[in-house]
């Protein structure tokens, strides 16, 4: 057997040449070992498309790694002698290599971190756990910022991290003269039927090979490997990328927050699945955003909305994750209980809005940024769902979702299930701002004009009784100050009417009948 010197472990998310576990390697010495596991595959019940995705990267990765001149240990999910765990894989890796020690890079799920830390007692080894160098923040820095502060406004660390990067930066100041253009990103829906196509890839044998195994395996799981088109080489993401930048990214900013029937993507930049698998580096993504700017083919609005999406949101709320874990992830301000209505898995409801956006999940293992918080994570926080299962759920369907990024935005953001920690107020709308936004309400079977009572929009009353039944803890937040004024002007026989239709809604939804 030839001498092992580092046995370098790579996860499925850490697909990239660049990862801080393969700095120093040296094919001649060391042997990397990639696995797939059943103990990732189902610790939820991750969508179909998300499996599929993953596990042909990895694949992919591992060619890559080959051509390299890498020596690579690739277990496969269906091998014979497959242990099953992340942990058992390298026992037995450093049974049949005898390396002299193990290097990693940090994980991006506290359940993994925790089996990890426990990894040179299973194996008498020492463990080098290398820092996660893809993010621009790390935890240190991270809480050395968060450290004494009341609130943790993103705006002010964003600003940080636009210092930190140069990016869209004048000196000392930002381009432009403003930091932030997000009030110019907020258009309505608006169908547009020449808008580019977003590249699809056809599956090679590899992925073709995958999408098998997963149907045969995992046939109990949300969605089906047909019309899977994801790119699953960095080559395909990085088209992917280019093909954003070119044809999209113009006009990303106007449309960002618009939802159109029938356009899940819109001009959305689809690049979540493989920055957060390692595909694509994000401070790349960004400096071709800002080269697009710089160039004059991308306004600043769109530019900076952008990457204020991914040194901004996408950093900060990596290190909410760290900071606050693991008691985050059973935060529950509101004391939400509601299990998840069957609809949530099959997107059968008369809410056009979210069969749209469920149906959308089922079919694309994608939903985009405002689907997610405004339908789906609204109705689940007015309807007091609850959060864990919320999480569990985003976790599942979602196959950009690993725990790091989504828990903070569900738990957080949508679900302001910390109280108030991430954001200021809760993100709460009524149909009117759904309406406003979309073009789902048109042919819906309820009206969204309709306050209260049969064929009325569920989310008015909902709202407004979100509002009523949480005021203790939401009446003294100074943002809610004017629907507080609002619900306290109304007459008693007007609130009356919205909690009573609130509550025969929820009473529908607990009895499993169609709404
Ligand atoms: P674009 O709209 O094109 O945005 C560009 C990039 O910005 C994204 O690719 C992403 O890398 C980054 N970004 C934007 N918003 C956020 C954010 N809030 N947090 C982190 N990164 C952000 N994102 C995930 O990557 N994985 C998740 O599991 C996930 N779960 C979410 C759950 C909820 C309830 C909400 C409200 C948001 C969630 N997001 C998650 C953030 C965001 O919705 C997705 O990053 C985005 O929809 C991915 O699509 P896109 O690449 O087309 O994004
Ligand atoms: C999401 C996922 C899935 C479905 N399967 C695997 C796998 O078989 N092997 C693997 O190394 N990683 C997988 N992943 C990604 C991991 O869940 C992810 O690396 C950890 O959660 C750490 O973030
Ligand atoms: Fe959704 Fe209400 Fe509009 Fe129907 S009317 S699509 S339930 S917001």
């Amino acid at each position: 057997m030839p001498e092992c010197r580092n046995l370098i472990f790579i996860l499925g998310d850490q697909l990239s040449t660049a990862i801080s576990s393969l700095r120093d390697a040296q094919p001649e010495h060391d042997v990397i070992l990639i696995c797939e596991v059943a103990e990732e595959t189902t610790y939820v019940r991750h969508h179909r498309k998300k499996i599929i995705f993953v596990l042909s990267a990895m694949r992919h990765f591992c060619t890559e790694l080959s051509e390299r001149g890498f020596n690579v240990r690739y277990i496969k999910l269906d091998d014979a002698d497959n242990t099953g765990s992340f942990t058992k894989e390298l026992k037995r890796a450093v049974e049949a290599l005898r390396p002299q020690n193990i290097v990693v890079t940090e994980p991006g799920e506290w359940r993994v971190r925790q089996a990890m830390d426990g990894w040179d007692r299973e194996t008498g080894l020492s463990v080098d756990i290398r820092p996660d160098t893809r993010f621009l923040c790390s935890h240190e820095d991270f809480r050395l910022w968060a450290e004494g502060r009341r609130q943790l406004t993103m705006e002010f660390f964003y600003r940080e991290m636009r210092r930190k990067t140069g990016l869209l930066m004048e000196g000392d100041a930002p381009t432009s003269g403003r930091w932030n253009f997000d009030s110019e990103n907020r258009a309505p829906a608006k169908p547009d039927l020449f808008r580019p196509r977003h590249p699809t890839f056809s599956p090679d044998e590899t992925t073709r090979e995958v999408m098998g195994l997963v149907d045969c395996r995992f046939a109990d799981h949300m969605g089906s490997s047909e019309g899977f088109s994801l790119a699953v080489t960095r080559s395909e993401a990085e088209k992917t990328a280019d093909t954003f930048i070119a044809d999209f990214l113009p006009k990303f900013g106007e449309t960002q927050d618009a939802m159109v029937k029938g356009d899940p993507y819109l001009n959305h930049s689809l690049l979540s699945f493989y920055i957060n698998i390692g595909l694509l580096d994000p401070l790349a993504v960004c400096q071709a955003a800002e080269r697009a700017y710089l160039q004059g083919h991308a306004p600043i609005n769109a530019v900076e909305g952008f990457i204020r999406q991914i040194i901004g949101w996408r950093e900060y709320i990596r290190g909410v994750y760290w900071m606050f874990m693991p008691d985050y992830a059973h935060r529950n301000f509101f004391g939400a209980t509601r299990p998840l209505p069957d609809f949530f898995w099959t997107g059968k409801t008369d809410m056009a809005c979210l069969s749209t956006v469920i149906g959308e999940t089922i079919d694309n293992a994608y939903a985009h940024h405002i689907q997610r918080l405004m339908i789906t994570g609204n109705f689940a926080m007015l309807a007091g769902l609850d959060p864990h299962a919320v999480h569990e759920w985003y976790l599942e369907v979602y196959a950009d979702a690993y725990e790091w990024v989504e828990l903070p935005n569900v738990i957080g953001m949508s679900q302001f299930a910390d109280g108030g920690l991430l954001g200021s107020k809760p993100y709460a709308a009524s149909g009117a701002y759904i309406s406003r936004m979309s073009d789902y309400c048109e042919g819906c079977r309820y009206d969204v004009n309709r306050k209260t009572g049969e064929g009325a929009c569920p989310f008015n009353a909902l709202y407004w009784d979100f509002l009523d039944r949480n005021a203790e803890k939401l009446s003294s937040n100074r943002r809610l100050a004017q629907p507080y004024a609002n619900w306290r002007r109304m007459s008693d026989e007007k609130r009356n009417d919205y909690t009573q239709s609130a509550r025969v809604f929820l009473k529908k939804l607990d009895d499993g009948t169609l709404v």
